[in-house]
């Protein structure tokens, strides 16, 4: 019978005491709930001695609107799958695994309660010295070795094969490339930027090039992605930072994952112009953003460039002038979805803090509409923005 969910906290002690020999004294087991995404369920359990794990729980439905929006609960073996994957790599950037089972949809994982959610750390404006490096590296390693330039040919198309997640893409599909870009009754949209998302839906240059970057995301199965990599899908502290929640993973374009991860540095950016606090302060951390986005881009493409140059498995993707060439396509797809996801962000479903906890509503509608106008300039003007410099300058200008 298929899994649906723990019905108390005493079934989840059992749970974990029976598949593990994680805790000393199962006597003082404790749980927390913790689920704060939209899917699943995810829990704490702690002893009286300090040790803890998490659990995350998958159920046969979308958490936040119960079972009258079914999901596959395979997205909890694409999590397992990728979260293993990621692990062989860079065993650093995400929770150790200690258990998965199949059968109940269930993750028995290292309890990273020593990292914050980035997305409140930079609400917060908290400067993260080392995490532009650690994203670099964990994003060229990631890609490299899920595409067919670190894997053999035959490897690749079995990760594809393996990777295959039509329900969540599905979703993304939708709420990604169309809502944003027409008046969909999904859309969430602050009455004070009605006119502004209105003007957006009728933009049919947009709607091209959102066309173009959609096909791109539905047939190119290049690299497996994380497939949801925004903010508060990582966690960090000023020493260390760990990525997680992979169930939308699947073999797409790269430049989806960069792109939405640096989409949420610019969310922020946005934010800061109405967030609470000293406004010198907000200017100064919009400038580390800014700094950050750069910082992570060349120590991302100096390390891609070094893994092809290095350990390419495919000879004739070896040629130097056709890695940089990739490398140059790859920073324009970045651009192309971090547009997308601005958007979305923006005008769809799912809003993100960093704009959405902003009370004034006009004020929030300011953030809005500078959110919407880089993320314009960014899907129209990919070609033209050939660097973080000239995208740093692309947005002070429309800020100013
Ligand atoms: C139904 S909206 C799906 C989104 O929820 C989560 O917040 C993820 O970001 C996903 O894109
Ligand atoms: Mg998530």
């Amino acid at each position: 019978m298929p899994f649906s969910e723990f019905s108390d906290q005493q079934q989840i002690i059992d749970y974990v005491t029976q598949h593990i020999d994680y805790f000393t004294d199962d006597s003082t087991l404790q749980v927390t709930e913790l689920s704060d995404g939209n899917l699943n369920y995810v829990y704490r359990i702690s002893d009286a001695g300090g040790n803890s794990l998490i659990l995350k729980q998958t159920p046969p439905y979308i958490r936040v609107i119960g079972d009258g929006w079914p999901l596959t609960q395979d997205r909890a073996r694409i999590e397992y799958n990728s979260l293993k994957r990621t692990a062989e790599r860079c065993p650093q950037r995400v929770p150790k695994m200690y258990h998965y089972d199949a059968e109940h949809c269930v993750i028995l994982m290292q309890d990273i309660g020593d990292h914050d959610n980035l997305r409140e750390l930079m609400i917060q404006r908290v400067r993260l010295p080392d995490l532009a490096a650690q994203l670099a590296d964990y994003l060229a390693v990631t890609k490299f070795y899920g595409s067919g330039m670190g894997l053999a040919s035959g490897e690749h198309k079995q990760l594809v094969r393996e990777s295959q997640n039509p329900d969540l893409c599905q979703i993304h599909e939708e709420v990604f490339f169309l809502d944003p870009f027409c008046d969909h009754e999904r859309n969430d949209v602050n009455p004070a930027l009605r006119d502004e998302a209105e003007a957006f839906w009728q933009n049919n240059d947009l709607k091209r090039e959102v066309a173009i970057l959609k096909r791109r995301y539905m047939s190119d199965t290049e690299a497996l992605l994380h497939g949801d990599l925004h903010t508060g899908s990582v966690f960090a502290n000023q020493n260390s930072c760990k990525v997680i929640d992979m169930e939308f993973a699947f073999c797409g374009p790269a430049g989806f994952d960069t792109g939405v991860l640096l989409a949420n540095f610019l969310l922020n950016y946005c934010g800061q112009n109405n967030l609470p606090g000293d406004a010198d302060e907000r200017a100064g951390y919009q400038d580390w953003l800014l700094t950050t986005i750069s910082e992570l881009w060349q120590r991302f493409s100096q390390r891609f460039s070094n893994l092809m140059q290095q350990h390419c498995v495919d000879p004739s993707l070896s040629d130097a002038g056709y890695q940089q060439w990739y490398l140059q396509q790859l920073w324009q797809d970045t651009l192309g979805y971090a547009g997308v996801e601005i958007s979305r962000r923006t005008v769809g479903i799912a809003h993100v803090a960093d704009i959405a906890s902003i009370e004034s509503e006009t004020a929030r509608a300011d953030s809005e509409r500078l959110a919407l106008k880089i993320a314009e300039s960014l899907i129209l003007r990919r070609s033209e923005i050939q660097s973080p410099a000239q995208l740093a300058d692309t947005v002070r200008q429309l800020n100013s």
